[in-house]
């Protein structure tokens, strides 16, 4: 009876070593996702619409219903980190794209800094993207 305990233990905790690796390597990882800039440049002023696309890197496809729950964006590529703007989150209108309203009121750099749950992922993306206010 004894022996038969001993020798279940380590079969046990193989199964369990195998089953968290064979887990792991199905599952996505919080870094295989990126928000991408639909586009890089926009008009200068109030009414600014930034366009963002959530993709798995491994395969290029959007993500959908990503819960967005920071945002900020300021001039920190300008050198003016504290030159910040409003911004608010849109309802998206197409599955995997997030679309922000904001008032770009300088032309130059912005940076967009972005933080997101992903369904069924454990973990936060956060993400810096950068853009250019044009006249
Ligand atoms: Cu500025």
């Amino acid at each position: 009876m004894t022996t038969f305990h001993i020798k279940r233990a380590p079969m046990a905790a193989l199964m369990a070593a195998l089953s968290v690796s064979a887990v792991s390597t199905v599952r996505a990882d919080i870094a295989d996702y990126e928000f991408r800039l639909v586009q890089t440049n926009l008009k200068q002023g109030d009414g600014a619409m930034v366009s963002v696309r959530l993709v798995d890197k491994r395969t290029g496809k959007e993500v959908p219903d990503a819960v967005i729950f920071a945002m900020r964006i300021d001039m920190a590529p300008d050198g003016m980190p504290t030159m910040t703007a409003p911004i608010e989150a849109l309802p998206s209108t197409e599955p995997g794209i997030y679309r922000f309203k904001t008032n770009l009121t300088m032309e130059g750099g912005w940076q967009l800094s972005l933080g997101a749950k992903i369904q069924g992922e454990t973990g936060t993306l956060q993400n810096k993207l950068i853009l250019r206010a044009v006249p």
